[in-house]
């Protein structure tokens, strides 16, 4: 029997697991949509969790039948209106709107001398951190404006590992994004899904309020291969 390791570290997405911006982005997305005279409801909302915003727009111009019909111009008046929307929203963002169990697990995970990194393709995310008292409660951040691809592409948690000199398949992701959960299971993460609806997680709960590191760490555990005897924990 070998020692019970410990992941090297826990990698957080931001909208939807930290704070629900998620929701904000929906109702800026809905409102620049609306003027367009494209209909998004919810149910949408969940292909655009995770993507960036340029794919998020051409995402729902597809929707909406309007693919071919704005220019490049266009579209980029349209991304700045939807986050100057999002943005105003933003403001009354406080340490109170932290999703419950994320700061127990913060510190549970500090504690354990795991680093903790945030894998967000927010260009507003070193805002949202502020705002929400958060900054300096991460190793390292993924610079999103630096990305080349969004979610479900690997890049981004790939990024938050190398920022953070850890090993991918030593390393935890949470994710409330079926791209996101798509995105670490390719790195050979560990995935944490956040929502009924998350397929392929290989820990799944239904809200962060869930989320406790001593049943985390026991599910990530119960996963490694003891190098020793090549048997799977149960
Ligand atoms: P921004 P995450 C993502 O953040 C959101 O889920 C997604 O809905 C949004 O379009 C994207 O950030 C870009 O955000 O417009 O602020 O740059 O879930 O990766 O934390
Ligand atoms: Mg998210």
């Amino acid at each position: 029997m070998c020692d019970q390791p410990y992941p090297q570290a826990v990698i957080f997405d931001l909208d939807g697991v930290i704070t629900d911006t998620a929701e904000f982005h929906f109702q800026a997305w809905q409102q620049l949509a609306q003027k367009l005279g494209i209909e998004i409801d919810r149910a949408f909302n969940e292909q655009l969790k995770g993507v960036n915003r340029a794919d998020s727009l051409a995402c729902i111009l597809r929707h909406g039948g309007q693919e071919q019909v704005w220019p490049p111009e266009a579209r980029q008046q349209f991304m700045t209106e939807k986050n100057d929307l999002y943005r105003q929203l933003l403001a009354n963002l406080t340490p109170a709107d932290i999703l419950p169990g994320i700061l127990p697990l913060l510190a549970a995970v500090r504690a354990a001398g795991c680093r903790i990194g945030l894998a967000s393709v927010s260009e507003n995310a070193p805002q949202v951190l502020a705002s929400l008292g958060l900054s300096d409660r991460f190793d390292f951040c993924a610079d999103a404006r630096a990305l080349s691809h969004s979610k479900p592409h690997p890049e981004i948690f790939l990024t938050a590992c190398q920022g953070l000199g850890v090993d991918p398949r030593q390393s935890i992701g949470i994710e409330d994004a079926q791209a996101g959960i798509t995105a670490i299971n390719a790195n050979g993460m560990y995935s944490v899904g956040i929502g009924a609806t998350l397929t392929e997680a290989d820990y799944r709960l239904n809200h962060t309020g869930e989320l406790a590191w001593p049943d985390l760490l026991a599910h990530w555990q119960a996963a490694q291969v003891c190098p020793d005897t090549l048997i799977t924990r149960s």
